[in-house]
């Protein structure tokens, strides 16, 4: 029987107004829900309130995503760096007032001027997840962070790049985040699974043909994945699993359940 907890990300009412994500909340299947800290579901002090009335009304348990939007934690501008470190910093707060087991962040992304100075973005992506992981310690919250595709800029988007994190950094306690969609853009996901078994705290799980991050539902795009509930049976994955889908949400959560319950 698998040990794994499964809960549902809100990205896939992100363009709907906040009250109708809250009305979703309500009626969810799931007992582990992922509050997306962005667009029309930027959080507030207000927000937390009614949030957390949800919360302790339904027995729910939150996880949240932090803004993503303009974001870059690798920026080679320090006055703009600045005021995304703000932003995220009160995102973190925020997750903290929501009792959230876990806060998710990107990694850093190239820009239009890395080419004239290499290896920099890397620089600047492991000093920022340093400052993240010290202002985490501090409010007590657990953080980590996603894999994410090249095709889309990103510098962390295989096994190698996150070994490289931990070997140059003591922030041990930072947790991988697996997007199996980001994965499977880089044909990467064995591989995050296979060498990061112990680091993975989280997933999120959608699915696509392979050319884009279309967050399609379970078994709507390419990947296997009943392989890939082999390999999660296999690697013993006892964490979190989070629906990431923009379709076929509560489809996704059966279909997934069902595989890893048959392993
Ligand atoms: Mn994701």
């Amino acid at each position: 029987m698998s040990r794994v907890e499964f809960g549902l990300s809100m990205l896939y009412s992100l363009n709907k107004p906040f009250k109708k994500m809250v009305n979703h909340l309500e009626s969810i299947d799931a007992k582990i829900v992922e509050i997306v800290d962005d667009g029309l579901h930027a959080l507030n002090k207000r927000r937390i309130s009614i949030l957390n009335e949800i919360r302790k009304s339904y027995e729910l348990r939150f996880t949240v995503h932090s803004p993503f939007a303009d974001i870059n934690i690798a920026s080679p501008s320090k006055s703009l760096l600045k005021v995304m470190l703000k932003r995220l910093n009160r995102s973190m707060f925020f997750a903290k007032a929501l009792d959230a087991e876990l806060w998710v962040f990107h990694p850093g992304n190239k820009t239009g001027i890395s080419m004239f100075y290499p290896g920099e973005d890397w620089k600047q992506n492991v000093k920022t997840i340093s400052l993240l992981h010290e202002t985490a310690k501090d409010f007590g919250l657990k953080i980590a962070v996603e894999n994410l595709p090249e095709k889309y800029g990103f510098i962390m988007k295989n096994p190698e790049d996150f070994i490289r994190l931990y070997n140059e950094t003591s922030v041990d306690d930072v947790g991988i985040v697996l997007d199996t969609g980001h994965s499977n853009l880089e044909g990467e996901t064995e591989a995050f699974l296979r060498k990061l078994s112990k680091r993975i705290v989280h997933m999120h799980i959608s699915d696509n043909m392979g050319e884009h991050d279309q967050h399609l539902g379970v078994g709507c795009g390419n990947i296997d994945w009943k392989k890939f509930a082999k390999i999660l049976h296999e690697i013993k994955y006892e964490k979190t699993i989070i629906i990431e889908t923009v379709e076929n949400v509560q489809k996704s959560l059966h279909k997934i359940q069902e595989l890893l319950s048959f392993q």
